[in-house]
């Protein structure tokens, strides 16, 4: 079950407890990830983050984003379901930057993402109990902090705009294999080289963990559900040709790159009312520990409901929304139908051999 507090409880300091949403696609119009963005057509425009809820908070600029510089639209989408995180990034830069190395590894301009699946917080990057593994290098006390603390419990992906020497993705942490299929996937659209300016469009998919570890076979991956909360940001790095020129980040705070209490709460929203079916029978049910034989049924359906009909399988039926029903017989399995009828007529749901006492 989601926790009951709300992001405000969790995070009281970054955009002061500002929720931010995350789409819900149907399951029928799952973004194909092929660059092409006509696929997130149905995402209403509250949605979409763009340059004005950036702050270049260490390089300048500050929230005086010039548009003709650096100008970007950032939607976020999940699939009730599945565990996976879509983002549409769609930016404009005067100067594509992607045939540069510099000293840090970086290559090309970066959309740098922070992903927290569970909500766990604080820092991520460098553990605070070993001090000698701010340094780099090869320090055993660094190379212990790399491998089993950096990106354990939340993931940072600098994410290559454009992709560079055929990579799109440097994971800063001992967990590269989080930005591979089918834990992340990548597609781009662009019509540029470097140096020039011009529009891209990247839609990927990113997998959030409780913890990722460098062992791939411990990792857990986050259940997302309804109403829940994950932390995230993003911050783009834009090289114009020498020296970053910004570092602009939604947190308003760039600790958000390796300290997960500076990332933003995003709720896992419910689908918007217009892409539900006007009426649509459903339900789940539960066998009661301790009632023998006994099954509590409850009503899921979707759309303005008046009255239930249930029938159990065994001859038996009731007009109760949610009822319990304890069946004579074990060792059967039964067919079980919900019929609900409101304004906009009936609908009906069979469970064909799904209900078995024991
Ligand atoms: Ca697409
Ligand atoms: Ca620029
Ligand atoms: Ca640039």
């Amino acid at each position: 079950m989601p926790l009951a507090i709300s992001a405000q409880d969790m995070y009281t300091t970054v955009r002061e407890g500002k929720q931010f949403r995350v789409f819900q696609f149907p399951k029928d119009q799952i973004p194909r990830i092929d660059g092409d963005k006509s696929d997130w057509d149905i995402v209403p425009e509250s949605y979409t983050y763009d340059t004005s809820w950036l702050n270049d908070t260490e390089d300048g600029h500050g929230t005086d984003i010039d548009p003709e510089d650096l100008d970007v639209r950032v939607t976020v989408g999940w699939v009730k379901g599945l565990n996976r995180i879509y983002i549409l990034y769609e930016a404009f830069d005067d100067y594509w930057d992607f045939e540069r190395f510099n000293p840090n590894g970086y290559l090309s301009d970066i959309f740098e993402v922070v992903l927290d699946g569970n909500l766990s917080g604080g820092p991520f990057i460098y553990n605070p109990l070993i001090p000698e593994a701010r340094k780099w290098g090869d320090h055993p006390a660094h190379i212990h902090n790399h491998l089993t603390f950096s990106g354990y419990h939340a993931q940072n992906y600098h994410i290559f705009t454009p992709p560079t020497r055929n990579a799109e993705v440097l994971v800063w942490g001992a967990q590269p294999w989080i930005a591979a299929f089918p834990h992340a996937n990548f597609a781009y659209s662009y019509d540029f080289s470097h140096g020039e300016s011009g529009h891209l469009v990247m839609e990927c998919w990113l997998t959030p963990f409780d913890h990722a570890p460098f062992h791939q076979d411990q990792a857990v991956e986050t259940v997302l559900r309804e109403g829940s909360f994950i932390g995230l940001s993003w911050s783009i790095l834009d090289f114009d040709g020498g020296d970053r020129d910004g570092h602009y980040n939604l947190s308003h705070d760039t600790r958000m790159v390796m300290d997960a209490s500076y990332l933003c709460a995003f709720e896992l929203m419910p689908l918007e009312a217009h892409l539900l079916p006007e009426l649509r029978a459903d339900f789940e049910f539960q066998y009661l520990e301790g009632r023998e034989r006994a099954v509590a049924f409850q009503d899921t359906s979707v759309g303005e409901v008046e009255s239930w009909y249930w029938e159990f399988g065994d001859g038996n039926s009731s007009d109760e929304p949610n009822p319990i029903h304890s069946y004579e017989k074990s060792g059967v399995h039964y067919n079980v139908s919900l019929t609900v009828s409101g304004p906009k007529g009936k609908d009906v749901k069979t469970r064909f051999w799904e209900v078995m006492v024991e």
